[in-house]
């Protein structure tokens, strides 16, 4: 834990405060979600109420010691006591609401707060052996969900019910949830990153785009695959080779030492040689961990340096309001020499 000070550069005499289910999670153990976690030269300590005591010393590091607040125990009087003697106390800034901040103010009003920023965060990039192993499960389930719905996939079908048969399936195989709202789309409503799926009818010659994922023991998945229900429209099939070349040429890209910033400029250089560089408006990619997008991003801003043991999705797609469209997004770990990829299916267009 000496290395997450140096980390964020604190002093002996700071403290550090973390609220966010992730950060608590990867630093304390406890996964409920709901409490405050103080870390401090002194001791270690877990704040949550009721509903979570038993869970939290479950499931805490050794180190740390779990105090349940509540009627009788004032959060306030846990938070003076354990913060007694620290000049800083680092927050999370990201995370903390104002009317939490100002809040926790008014209980330590004799510490400096300061924001830790996207410090304490990068701190979550590079995976232990162990998570990565969590976050694969989590992928494997989703592919095989995807490989169970497309059994389902056929004209007179609704966007909600292939959906909800991703949800079900991935449930059943363990997942706790979804790691984000599922989308499925169909028809030109492909043109819609991130629509919302709904009554809408798959018809004979639509494209369907599933992006989906799961929680599996905290850690998320995300996959993305485009796939056609009959003979598609050739300019939807030529952009799905498109966006199936600029995936290859972005996994291609990266590997340690390479910057965010190149592997999405190296995926968007094939959509936009092809014509079609307007309609790719988001980034290549994110980091994938505790938290469904966390860091390091693959986008034309990202100067954060690919190494060994960060997880980041791989998703470029061409979206042409009106018409349709495709994305294509796997899931990958930066190993010594390259990626393994977790979503480990094939990409070539799936026509039911
Ligand atoms: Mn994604």
């Amino acid at each position: 834990m000496n290395d997450l000070y140096a980390e964020l550069n604190l002093a002996e005499d700071s403290g550090i405060l973390l609220t966010s289910p992730y950060n608590m999670q990867k630093f304390s153990g406890f996964s409920g979600g709901e409490g405050y976690v103080l870390i401090t030269a002194r001791g270690k300590y877990i704040m949550v109420d009721p509903r979570y005591t038993g869970a939290a010393g479950e499931e805490a590091y050794d180190e740390f010691s779990v105090h349940e607040f509540g009627a009788n125990a004032p959060l306030s009087d846990m938070l003076k006591s354990f913060s007694e003697g620290l000049k800083v106390l680092a927050y999370e800034d990201d995370f903390t609401s104002v009317a939490e901040f100002t809040g926790l103010q008014k209980i330590m009003p004799d510490i400096e707060f300061k924001p830790m920023g996207k410090k304490i965060n990068q701190a979550r990039m590079i995976k232990t052996d162990a998570e990565i192993e969590l976050i694969a499960k989590a992928e494997q389930i989703g592919v095989q969900a995807f490989d169970h719905v497309l059994g389902l996939i056929k004209p007179g079908v609704t966007e909600s019910y292939i959906a909800a048969e991703l949800e079900y399936f991935m449930k059943k195989s363990g997942a706790q949830k979804t790691s984000f709202d599922t989308i499925v789309l169909t028809g030109a409503r492909c043109a819609l990153p991130h629509g919302v799926p709904g009554e809408n009818v798959i018809r004979s010659g639509d494209f369907v785009l599933m992006d989906f994922g799961c929680v599996y023991k905290g850690y998320c998945s995300d996959m993305t695959r485009t796939v056609a229900v009959g003979e598609p429209d050739p300019e939807l099939k030529n952009i799905y080779d498109i966006v199936k070349t600029a995936q290859q040429t972005g996994l291609d890209a990266i590997r340690p030492g390479v910057s965010g910033k190149a592997a999405d400029s190296a995926a968007r250089a094939v959509i936009e040689n092809a014509g079609y560089g307007k309609y790719f408006g988001h980034s290549l990619g994110h980091g994938v961990g505790l938290k469904i997008h966390e860091l390091p991003n693959l986008s034309p801003k990202s100067d954060i340096i690919l190494e060994p043991g960060m997880i980041v999705s791989c998703e470029p797609g061409i979206y042409i309001y009106c018409k349709g469209g495709v994305r294509i997004e796997d899931l990958v770990l930066v190993t010594k020499d390259g990626i393994r990829n977790l979503t480990n299916l094939s990409k070539d267009l799936i026509i039911l």
